[in-house]
C-alpha cells in the first residue's frame, strides 16, 4: 500500500463544459489519471458521471479534480460534481466556441457560489490561430455577461502545450483557499456511491464538504442510522485523517448495503433533516419568469428532489432578479444556513437558477420581518440574538450556533462573547435578558418560600428549575453558577439564600412552647393548622402527624407503639376497643393510633382486627 497522504487539499477544482470540449483528456493530461472509468463511458466516448483526480500542483500543493460530463442529458451528474468545488476548470474547445451547456455549467456554478477559476481553450493543436482568438472572444464576453473574472489559457490535451501555464494559473488559486477551518466544524459527506467490497464490507465515496473524518469516528445518517468508520482513503491511498475538499472512501462498520445510497449525507452529528426552508433565490438570466407556486428540482449536494417555490414579497421572479421564498421539498434534505442548492426546471430540463439557504427550520407560515435580511447579513452581533432569542428557554450550546451561523465554532463562540446580549451560563449561551429574568423569578421564589416557610431549606432542586423558567440543562446551569458567586446556596436539603438555614429565635421559641404542648396533650393532642413551628417540628422528628391536622409528640407516638407491641406480643392481636380501653382514649383517637401504626409499619390490618407485621413479631 502507498504511503498515507495526510496533508490538506488546498483547492478542489471542478471542470465545466460542453461535451466533447476535452475536459476528461486535459485532466488525462495533467494527473495521469482517466476518469472516465465506466465501460460505456468508453464505448460512447463521452463522460456520464463524475470522475476523480488528484493534482499535484507545481507549487507542491495538493488539488482534488472533479470531471464532470458535458452532455446535456447528464446536467444533474454534472450539478452533484460541483457540489462541494472551490474554483472551475472551464473548458471550451477553440474549434467549437462557446455552446450551450458552456454556459449552463458555468450558471450552475455561479448559483454554488463557485465564482473562482481558469478558463482553458483546448484543442489548439487542431485549431489555426484565427478560431482560437474567436473562440477566445467568445469566453471573455461570456465571463463579462455574467461578471466573472478568470484567465482564458489556450492549452492542448494531446500536445501539452500551454498546460504549464494552465498549472501555474491553477497554483495561484490553490495559494489563496477559500477560509474557513475545518476543526471541530460539522463533518458532512454528501455520498455519491455506495457500494460492497468483497473483503472490505460497505464502501461510500463522496467528497467531504466540511470537517474532518478519521478512522474510528461514528457517523450519523439522515435515518438516524450510526455506521462507524473503519478505514479511510483518499484518492485511492490509505489516510488517517480526511479533509475537506479531498475524494474519500469511508469503509464503514454497523450499517448495511441496502440501508446506505448515493445521495446520503453522513454527517458527524445529527442534524434533523428539512422539508421546507427559507432562502434566497437567484433566477438567471435568459430564463423564463419563475412563477410563484411553481414545481422545480431541487439538486443539493448529490441529491434532487422536487420542491415547490413560494416567493414572499411578489408573484413571479423575472430573469436575473432574485428574492426571499420558502421551498416545500417532496423530501426531505439535510440543509444548513448557507448552503447553495440548484434549481432546474421540470420540462424541459434546464438550469433556471439556485440559492442560498438562509433558515432550515423556519416557522410559521412566513418569516418575521427582517429575520432572513439578518441571517443573509451573515453579521453575528445581529444574527446571534435573532437565533438566541428563537431558542428562547432552551439556549444553544456552541456547536447549535456555529450551525446556525455557519461559523466555525471557535468564530461563533469569539462572537457570541463579544456581545453583551449574549450570555453564556456553563456551556450554554443564551439571551442575557433570558438569564436575567430566570435569576429574578428564582430569587422571588426563594424568598416566597422563606417568608411562608421560615423553618424551610428553601426550594427543592426540581422547583428550582422550574422557578427559573428555563429548560433542565440551562437552569441547571444557571443554579450552579448563582451557588457559585454565592447568590443562592444549595444544599442537600434544597436551594435557598445565602442566609438561610438559620432559624429565627422567635420560630424556635414556638417550636419549643408548641413541643411541651403536644407531650402535654399525650394520647389525645388537639386539632392543629401546619404552622411554620409545626413543620419546623416535623422536619426534626420530635413530632409526627397522625392525618389531617392531627399532630402528635414523637414520645407519645413511641409510647403508643411500645402499647400496640406488647398487647398483640400478648394476644397475638389488637382491636380498636382494645387499643381503646387501653389508652382510656375516645374511638376518634384509638382509630387514628391504629392507623398510624399501620403507616409505619409497626401493625397491619387483617379483617377487624391488626396483627404486628413480620418485622416486630
Ligand atoms: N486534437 C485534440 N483533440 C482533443 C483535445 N482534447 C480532447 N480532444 C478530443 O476530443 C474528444 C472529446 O474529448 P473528451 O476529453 O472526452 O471531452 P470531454 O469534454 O471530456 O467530453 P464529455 O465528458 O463527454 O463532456 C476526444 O476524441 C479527444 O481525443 C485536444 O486538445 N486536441
Ligand atoms: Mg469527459
Amino acid at each position: 500500500m502507498a504511503e498515507p497522504t495526510d496533508r490538506p487539499i488546498a483547492l478542489t477544482i471542478g471542470t465545466a463544459g460542453h461535451v466533447d470540449h476535452g475536459k476528461t483528456t486535459l485532466v488525462r493530461y495533467m494527473t495521469g489519471t482517466d476518469t472516465d472509468r465506466l465501460e460505456e463511458e468508453h464505448r460512447r466516448g463521452i463522460s456520464i458521471v463524475p470522475g476523480y483526480a488528484e493534482l499535484e500542483l507545481p507549487s507542491g500543493r495538493r488539488a482534488s479534480l472533479v470531471d464532470v460530463p458535458g452532455h446535456e442529458r447528464f446536467v444533474k451528474n454534472m450539478v452533484s460534481g460541483a457540489t462541494g468545488v472551490d474554483a472551475f476548470l472551464l473548458v471550451v474547445a477553440a474549434d467549437d466556441g462557446v455552446m450551450p451547456q458552456t454556459r449552463e455549467h458555468l450558471d450552475v456554478l455561479r448559483v454554488l457560489g463557485v465564482e473562482r477559476g481558469v478558463v482553458a481553450l483546448t484543442k489548439i493543436d487542431a485549431s489555426d490561430e484565427e478560431t482560437v482568438e474567436l473562440a477566445a472572444l467568445e469566453a471573455e464576453e461570456l465571463l463579462e455577461s455574467v461578471g466573472i473574472e478568470a484567465p482564458i489559457i489556450p492549452v492542448s490535451g494531446v500536445t501539452g502545450e500551454g498546460v504549464e501555464e494552465l498549472l501555474a494559473a491553477l497554483d495561484e488559486l490553490a495559494a489563496n483557499p477559500p477560509d474557513g477551518s475545518s476543526a471541530g466544524t460539522l463533518a458532512r459527506l454528501p455520498v455519491d456511491r455506495a457500494f460492497v467490497l468483497k473483503g472490505i464490507g460497505v464502501v461510500v465515496t463522496g467528497t467531504l464538504w466540511s470537517g474532518e473524518i478519521r478512522p474510528g469516528d461514528t457517523l450519523y445518517t439522515a435515518s438516524g442510522l450510526r455506521p462507524r468508520v473503519r478505514g479511510i482513503q483518499t484518492h485511492g491511498r490509505h489516510a488517517e485523517v480526511a479533509y475537506p475538499g479531498a475524494r474519500t472512501a469511508l469503509d464503514l462498520a454497523g450499517i448495511d448495503a441496502s440501508q446506505i445510497a448515493a445521495g446520503d449525507v453522513l454527517l458527524s452529528r445529527p442534524v434533523t433533516p428539512t422539508r421546507a426552508f427559507d432562502a434566497r433565490l437567484w433566477h438567471i438570466e435568459g430564463a423564463k419568469p419563475l412563477a410563484h407556486g411553481i414545481r422545480v428540482r431541487l439538486h443539493h449536494g448529490t441529491r434532487a428532489t422536487n420542491a415547490r417555490v413560494r416567493l414572499f414579497d411578489r408573484r413571479e421572479l423575472l430573469p436575473g432578479d432574485s428574492a426571499l421564498a420558502r421551498l416545500r421539498l417532496e423530501e426531505a434534505l439535510i440543509l444548513l444556513p448557507s448552503d447553495r442548492f440548484v434549481l432546474r426546471a421540470m420540462a424541459p430540463q434546464i438550469t433556471i437558477g439556485g440559492g442560498t439557504v438562509l433558515d432550515p427550520t423556519p416557522t410559521g407560515r412566513a418569516p418575521e420581518p427582517g429575520w432572513l435580511e439578518a441571517l443573509e447579513s451573515g453579521d453575528p452581533s445581529r444574527t446571534i440574538p435573532l437565533v438566541l432569542a428563537r431558542a428562547g428557554r432552551e439556549g444553544m450550546s456552541t456547536r447549535d450556533l456555529s450551525l446556525a451561523l455557519s461559523l466555525a465554532p471557535e468564530e461563533a463562540k469569539t462572537a457570541a462573547e463579544r456581545l453583551p446580549e449574549a450570555s453564556r451560563v456553563g456551556e450554554i449561551y443564551t439571551l442575557t435578558e433570558t438569564v436575567v429574568a430566570a435569576k429574578e423569578r428564582l430569587l422571588d421564589a426563594i424568598g416566597q418560600r422563606a417568608e411562608q416557610r421560615p423553618e424551610s431549606p428553601g426550594l427543592s432542586v426540581a422547583e428550582a428549575r422550574v422557578a427559573t423558567g428555563l429548560a433542565a440543562p440551562l437552569a441547571d446551569a444557571l443554579l450552579e453558577e448563582l451557588a457559585g458567586g454565592g447568590d443562592i446556596r444549595m444544599t442537600e436539603a434544597g436551594v435557598g439564600l445565602p442566609d438561610a438555614g438559620e432559624v429565627p429565635p422567635e420560630l424556635e421559641e414556638e417550636a419549643r412552647r408548641l413541643l411541651e404542648d403536644l407531650q402535654h396533650a399525650g394520647e389525645e393532642p388537639p386539632a392543629l393548622e401546619p404552622t411554620p413551628a409545626l413543620r419546623l417540628l416535623l422536619q426534626r422528628g420530635a413530632a409526627v402527624s397522625l392525618g389531617e391536622k392531627l399532630f402528635a409528640s414523637s414520645e407519645t407516638a413511641d409510647r403508643v407503639l411500645e402499647e400496640i407491641k406488647t398487647v398483640c406480643r400478648g394476644e397475638g392481636e389488637i382491636s380498636l376497643a382494645g387499643l381503646r380501653d387501653r389508652l382510656g382514649t375516645s374511638r376518634k383517637y384509638a382509630q387514628a393510633w391504629l392507623e398510624y401504626s399501620d403507616t409505619v409499619g409497626v401493625t397491619s390490618r387483617t379483617g377487624d382486627v391488626r396483627v404486628l407485621t413480620r418485622r416486630y413479631r
